[in-house]
């Protein structure tokens, strides 16, 4: 061939053409790491536009924007997308960015498996929307309740779609967790012992380990509804000898350690942004870590919680609201850790800590409406309305979304060789901190008031229309916050600041390499020699500096 026209300037088409190649079929794990976050971030507002039309149905009183079937699936596809594809996604992302880097390796551990695992959470996300098309989206609540699901009540493919899509997600995310396992324990550079690697990555190895576990026991149990929808078993049927609890079991059994799986790549975040912006080494550094492995153990015997009101005997519910009160003990335990760093460190508020510092005082409100719905009469009051949906909120959005993006501003600069502005981005944080109190602090007052979770509408003269059009008024703030993200994040991607390597000090291997790192991540495989490479790396080089 001639070699003269390889050589010529390629097109703009055919240039777009190689990029988009290039990401496509792409194994790195900083590429898959990157299109997990993008599209975590575009789901993020496909489901914030559901939230923000729910929130305008339940403004006022009877009010006729949505009807009861388009409200159903409206809050389905919500939390399914929320939890699934934007919370899940957006860990696994972070992790696969970080995790390699962190560890001092060139990729995880297996490249391909990684691509597998990002595809698959793609293609599970637009089977369970495929549903739009096939008669209507899933709408029995994230949680898929028997016997709503079945077919007698939800006879559209609907469920069925919702069912194939869990599973393709499980396989994502099966994957996904095997290769981080296998990556942490097997890839690290030299000198990093377990008792080193950074808390970060602590924490995606035990959402790991409790995502090969957890979602087990969902993919059963979705396996056996499409059993009784489509082959004629009776799993979930009493009348013919199943058990509708059943289906409460399998799934809870998941889907209580699922919110720790969802949390703790957060707290894996919040562990490493606090001793930068504190300027101080973590507190109790063991203490984050073992707590992690005592929540994932802990989280595995609490699930019944969610099942205080099917009528269980006392001496099940008492074990299980013991249980629950018991795992706040380590999930305290890295709150006042957090706390002890921050304690007479000279803070420096730039934006990634103000996120952090949202997330600590909202998780604690969160996490305390949690151990006040772990004492089973409380929850009997309180069971299926707001009350529990202040709670959660709390706990994910005040806590997951507010470490989520904690963490975006301060591996911004790493993944984009940019800094995000600062103006903008504490804008953004008090939008998202008055949006968010705003929404959800009314919700507690509304379930103690009665009123239901997942309801289209209500009557009138209850007390309710206040605190709903202030949840509604603080929505569109969140709304507005988001949408000031989105600017900082065009506006600074192509004239923002330069990063640099490592704008903030940090303590970790991953900005000892260039922003954004180079395809192989290190030219030389760092040697370890404590828990903050970086720092040492820095006090070395003033030493020799000041030797002369
Ligand atoms: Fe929860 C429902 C209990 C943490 C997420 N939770 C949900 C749902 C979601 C969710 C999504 O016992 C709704 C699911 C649905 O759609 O139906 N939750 C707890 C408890 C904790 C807890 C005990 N939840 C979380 C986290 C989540 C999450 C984390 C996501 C990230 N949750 C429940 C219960 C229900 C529930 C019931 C069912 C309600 C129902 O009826 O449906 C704990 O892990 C929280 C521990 C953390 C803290 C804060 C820090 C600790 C400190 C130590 C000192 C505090 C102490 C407590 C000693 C406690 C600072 C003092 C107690 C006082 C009362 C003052
Ligand atoms: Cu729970």
């Amino acid at each position: 061939m001639d070699t003269k026209v390889d050589a010529l300037p390629l097109g703009r088409r055919d240039a777009f053409l190689a990029v988009l190649q290039e990401w496509l079929t792409t194994v790195d794990h900083k590429k898959i790491g990157t299109l997990y976050i993008a599209s975590a971030f575009v789901y993020l507002l496909v489901g914030g536009v559901f939230a923000l039309v729910m929130r305008l149905q339940l403004s006022t009183a009877r009010a006729s924007l949505l009807g009861p079937d388009a409200y159903n699936q409206l809050f389905t596809m919500h939390g399914t997308t929320m939890i699934f594809m934007v919370v899940m996604p957006f860990g696994a992302g972070l992790g696969n960015y970080l995790v390699p880097l962190m560890i001092g390796a060139r990729d995880m551990a297996f490249p391909r498996l990684n691509a597998l695992s990002l595809w698959t959470l793609l293609a599970g996300g637009l089977v369970m929307y495929g549903g739009f098309f096939a008669g209507g989206l899933f709408s029995g609540g994230w949680t898929g309740y028997t016997p709503l699901t079945t077919v007698n009540y939800s006879p559209g493919y609907g469920v069925d779609l919702w069912i194939l899509g869990i599973l393709i997600l499980g396989v994502s995310s099966t994957a996904a967790s095997i290769n981080f396992i296998v990556t942490i324990f097997n890839m690290r550079a030299p000198g990093m012992t377990l008792s080193r690697i950074p808390l970060f990555t602590w924490s995606i190895l035990v959402m790991a380990f409790m995502i090969v576990f957890a979602l087990t026991a969902l993919s059963v149990a979705v396996i056996l509804l499409l059993f009784d929808r489509q082959f004629g078993t009776h799993f979930f049927d009493p009348a013919a000898g199943g058990s509708a609890l059943l289906w409460q079991h399998l799934f809870w059994f998941f889907g209580h350690p699922e919110v720790y799986i969802m949390i703790l790549p957060f707290f894996g975040a919040i562990s490493e942004i606090l001793p930068v912006f504190s300027r101080k080494p973590i507190f109790g550094y063991e203490f984050i870590a073992y707590s992690s492995l005592a929540i994932g153990a802990i989280g595995f015997l609490v699930w019944a919680h969610h099942m205080f009101a099917v009528g269980s005997t006392l001496a099940t519910n008492t074990f299980f609201m013991v249980m629950s009160m018991i795992i706040a003990v380590p999930t305290g335990v890295k709150i006042f850790n957090w706390l002890a760093t921050l304690w007479g460190g000279s803070l420096d508020f730039k934006t990634p800590l103000y996120f952090a510092l949202g997330f600590l005082g909202q998780f604690v409100i969160g996490g305390i409406t949690g151990v006040v719905l772990a004492a089973v009469p409380v929850d009997w009051q309180v069971h299926d309305t707001y009350y529990i949906v202040g709670h959660f909120h709390y706990v994910l959005f005040g806590g997951g979304a507010f470490a989520l993006f904690a963490g975006i501003y301060y591996w911004w600069p790493k993944l984009t060789g940019r800094l995000l502005d600062e103006g903008l981005g504490k804008l953004h944080f008090w939008l998202f901190f008055i949006g968010f109190n705003l929404t959800f602090f009314p919700m507690h007052i509304l379930g103690l008031l009665g009123m239901p979770r997942r309801v289209y509408t209500y009557a009138p003269g209850q007390d309710w229309e206040i605190w709903n059009i202030l949840a509604t008024v603080g929505s569109f703030i969140i709304a507005a916050g988001t949408l000031v993200f989105v600017w900082n994040a065009y506006k600074t991607f192509r004239e923002g600041e330069e990063a640099g390597d490592d704008p903030w000090e940090g303590n970790t291997l991953e900005w000892a390499t260039s922003s954004p790192p180079p395809a192989y991540n290190f030219a030389q495989i760092p040697e370890v020699h404590s828990r903050r490479p970086l720092w040492d790396e820095r006090y070395r080089v003033k030493e020799q500096a000041q030797d002369g």
